[in-house]
Parts: structure tokens; C-alpha cells; sequence
């Protein structure tokens, strides 16, 4: 099937959280594709990759990187394709690294940054699939379906103890 979100990332090294943002995508029944794309070692793919996203039929690109986290910016300049940035846990600073380099965008290029880790990466499968969704039915049931069983599960399960 034709990939409608392209969930790239700054090194195989992101794939631990940014296999969180694939899960939910499979879950929610939206096609993707996914790469390692560096800002940093592989400039000239990053433009190449942003530059060709929309004419490609990608609607989103979900960004991961960690560190001096210039990813997600930089291919929300080359596409008016919207841009979820996903800040990896980095070894020194524990992600407020990754966060701030991705969350500080100057006025007029948006990246729509997520939580730090695993819950950014998930939150940004779940984001990417809600505007999917705007145009495709059976991923807007697919996200329904979704809410309701985690709602069930917590209702379901009240005792914290087990
Ligand atoms: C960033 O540098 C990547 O997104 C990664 O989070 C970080 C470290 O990369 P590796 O040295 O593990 O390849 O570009």
C-alpha cells in the first residue's frame, strides 16, 4: 500500500523508541514507510527525503532524533507536509537536549513536538493517524476503536494493586 506517513530518524541507534511510533501506526491500519535519515551525516538525503515527501503521497512525517535534534526542523523547511518531532532519551542529558532543540522552532516553520521517549514516539503514531483520518474512514474507526478499549481497560481494572 501506498505509505501515507513517513516516520524517519537520526540513527538506527532511535529505532528502540521510534518502533513505538510503527506500532501504533500498524494498530491504527495506516500505511507507512520508515528510514533512518541524518541531519547531520546524510544532509543531502534529508532534502531529498522532505523535498519529495508530499509528491510521493506522504500526508505526515513523523521525525525522531536525539541530541542536537536538527531533524524535524530541517524537514519541516523543505515540506508544507505537517511535521511531528519525537525528542530521543539522550545518554547525557536524559532528552532535555533532544526537547528543546526540537520544541524551540522559530515563527512560521511549525514542528509539533512530542514527549520526550517512548510516549512522544507513541503519541506522535497516534497524531499522525488522527490527521490521516481527516480523509480516510476506516483509520478514523480504527483510532475509535482505539480509545474506547483503553477506556474499557481502565474501567475494567480499577483495583491499582491487580
Ligand atoms: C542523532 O544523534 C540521532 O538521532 C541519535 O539520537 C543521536 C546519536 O546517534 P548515534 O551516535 O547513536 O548514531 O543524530
Amino acid at each position: 500500500m501506498q505509505p501515507k506517513v513517513g516516520v524517519i530518524m537520526g540513527s538506527r541507534s532511535d529505532w528502540p523508541t521510534m518502533e513505538h511510533a510503527v506500532q501504533m501506526l500498524e494498530t491504527l491500519g495506516v500505511p507507512y514507510e520508515t528510514r533512518v535519515v541524518s541531519a547531520h551525516r546524510t544532509p543531502d538525503l534529508l532534502f531529498e527525503y522532505a523535498k519529495s515527501a508530499a509528491d510521493r503521497g506522504l500526508q505526515v512525517i513523523i521525525a525522531g532524533a536525539g541530541g542536537a535534534a536538527h531533524l524535524p526542523g530541517m524537514v519541516a523547511s523543505q515540506t508544507a507536509l505537517p511535521v511531528l518531532g519525537v525528542p530521543v532519551e539522550s545518554k547525557a542529558l536524559s532528552g532535555m537536549d533532544s526537547l528543546l532543540s526540537i520544541v524551540q522552532m522559530p515563527g512560521g516553520i511549525p514542528v509539533g513536538t512530542l514527549a520526550i521517549g517512548k510516549a512522544g514516539a507513541t503519541n506522535a503514531g497516534i497524531m499522525a493517524a488522527q490527521i490521516v483520518a481527516l480523509q480516510d474512514a476506516a483509520v478514523r474507526s480504527a483510532l475509535l476503536r482505539f480509545r474506547d478499549e483503553q477506556t474499557r481497560n481502565v474501567l475494567d481494572n480499577p483495583d491499582p494493586r491487580g
